[in-house]
């Protein structure tokens, strides 16, 4: 067969094998691994690890952050980002607002995203507003439509369902085979617990993670998993920050449940202390998100999840905000309380490498364990496989060629995110993503985005079979 590309040279990763042999890609397609492949356009791959794009399946984009409340990154600049960091496909969120349509809400999502995006880009769906309406027309049209996994929250004065609603929620997604992904924090907990520190005059951003303990997203991971059970639908919990949350989800799982976990690189690089800044200052805002970082016990806890099979996927949970501006982490009343500092931090760029260099580079987790956190996984369980996630034929050839000797510190100048600082300012990597490839071309290379703004696509999804309910 006559090729349009051949890598040549490389050693091939997967999420079960790594083979020293050539990739042959034609169209948009590989259609050929082999040896000696040639090809009118050839990229010397020598040295480097040939793996698939990255899949972020847990991204914010361009998503409304309450009144006077910007996220720090359009489709133009997370996708740069994310194609930079090495990652060819992303999974951002279509938010509901209450009292509007869902589907509204996810066309005014599209038009954001219609030719700006640098990689693929597939939608999940959040669900703020379960009315019969929504959860017997709209959503079951939307799922059909390709939108097929959609997240819930537990909290948040906006967002969260009451138990009922999420019983409601998770019914609705057994029977039209929805993967549902939880944020797992409990409401009632943080209100008091937010309540109490501001009576004190404990306001600051490090106060945040006072807030929101362990022991409420326990009792929250408990009980979303509790409800699952008794609707008997799979679930995922989404970015799991420490071994309380996970021994809930490893009891759940040795039960044989079909409850899913995520974690996220916060979580393995970053403690609760980095929330005190200097000196418990504003600039503890940098590490705001939820839940919030915990400590080295739970990291190493974390890290034994990622081995041991508790976590399926590996997320950066991106969610941009400047931080020197009123419409980010100084947020006009930011000052007076950690409750107005908005909860997110930038990451899409740095998911890869810092994976990398900690896990694989430092022997904690092999390569292949590696791309199956990053990119097989998150085809599988969210319906894009075997289209995405794997480097084989028929495959798209999304492919990352990545130097894994390159060391590098990440700092805030060589990224392309549009938030205006990185919580890793000076954090050292060994592994780096050299050459991005988009469906066989090109769209980073050496640090520079090369793509076309528009060439990445709004992907449909599958039902995953992750979403099979155990009864019939
Ligand atoms: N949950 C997320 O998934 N991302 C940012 C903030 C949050 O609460
Ligand atoms: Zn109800
Ligand atoms: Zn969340
Ligand atoms: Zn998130």
């Amino acid at each position: 067969m006559d090729l349009d590309l051949a890598i040549r040279g490389g050693t091939v990763g997967t999420a079960s094998d790594t083979i020293r042999c050539d990739v042959g890609i034609k169209g948009e397609r590989i259609v050929m691994l082999g040896e000696n492949l040639r090809a009118p356009r050839e990229i010397d791959a020598t040295g480097l690890l040939v793996l698939p794009g990255g899949i972020d399946s847990h991204v914010h984009i361009a998503q409304p952050s309450g009144p006077g409340v910007v996220m720090a990154d359009d489709f133009a600049t997370a996708t740069a980002s994310a194609a930079a960091g090495g990652n060819t496909t992303v999974l951002p969120f279509a938010l509901q607002q209450r009292g509007k349509s869902l589907r509204a809400c996810v066309e005014e999502y599209r038009r954001k995203a219609e030719s700006e995006c640098y990689v693929d880009t597939a939608f999940h769906l959040i669900i703020s507003d379960p009315t019969p309406e929504v959860l017997g027309q709209e959503l079951p049209a939307l799922l059909k439509d390709g939108y097929t996994s959609f997240k819930v929250f537990m909290t948040y004065d906006d967002l969260v369902l009451k138990d009922h609603e999420l019983l409601d929620v998770f019914e609705v997604a057994r029977r039209e085979r929805a993967l549902v992904m939880v944020h797992a924090e409990g409401y009632d907990a943080i209100r008091y617990m937010t309540e109490r520190l501001e009576r004190a005059g404990r306001t600051a951003p490090y106060y945040h993670a006072v807030s929101r303990p362990e022991i409420v997203e326990r009792e929250a991971t408990h009980r979303a998993i509790s409800h699952a059970e008794l609707v008997d639908v799979p679930i995922m919990i989404v970015h799991v920050s420490g071994r309380e949350a996970m021994e809930q989800i490893r009891w759940a799982q040795s039960r044989g449940l079909k409850v899913y976990a995520e974690t996220c690189p916060q979580y393995i690089t970053l403690t609760v202390e980095d929330l005190q800044g200097p000196d418990m200052d504003m600039s503890g805002a940098k590490y705001v998100c939820s839940p919030p970082p915990r400590d080295v016990e739970s990291q190493a806890a974390i890290w034994e999840g990622l081995r041991s099979g508790v976590f399926q996927t590996f997320s950066s949970d991106h969610c941009p905000f400047r931080y020197d501006s009123p419409a980010g982490k100084l947020h006009p009343k930011g000052k007076t309380s950690f409750r107005w500092v908005p909860n997110g931090i930038p990451g899409v760029e740095t998911r890869l490498p810092i994976l990398f260099s900690e896990g694989v580079s430092k022997g904690r987790i092999s390569l292949n364990r590696f791309v199956e956190l990053t990119a097989t996984n998150h085809a599988k369980i969210y319906g894009l496989y075997p289209r995405k996630g794997s480097i084989g034929v028929g495959f798209d050839a999304d492919i990352v060629l990545w130097d894994p000797n390159r060391r590098e510190t990440i700092r805030q100048e060589i990224l392309h995110h549009g938030a205006d600082y990185t919580p890793w300012e000076g954090f050292e990597v060994t592994g780096w993503p050299v050459t991005t490839l988009l469906r066989g071309q090109v769209v980073a290379e050496g640090g520079r985005i090369v793509g076309a703004k528009g060439a990445g696509r709004i992907l449909a999804r599958d039902v995953s079979a992750y979403a099979a309910p155990d009864r019939t």
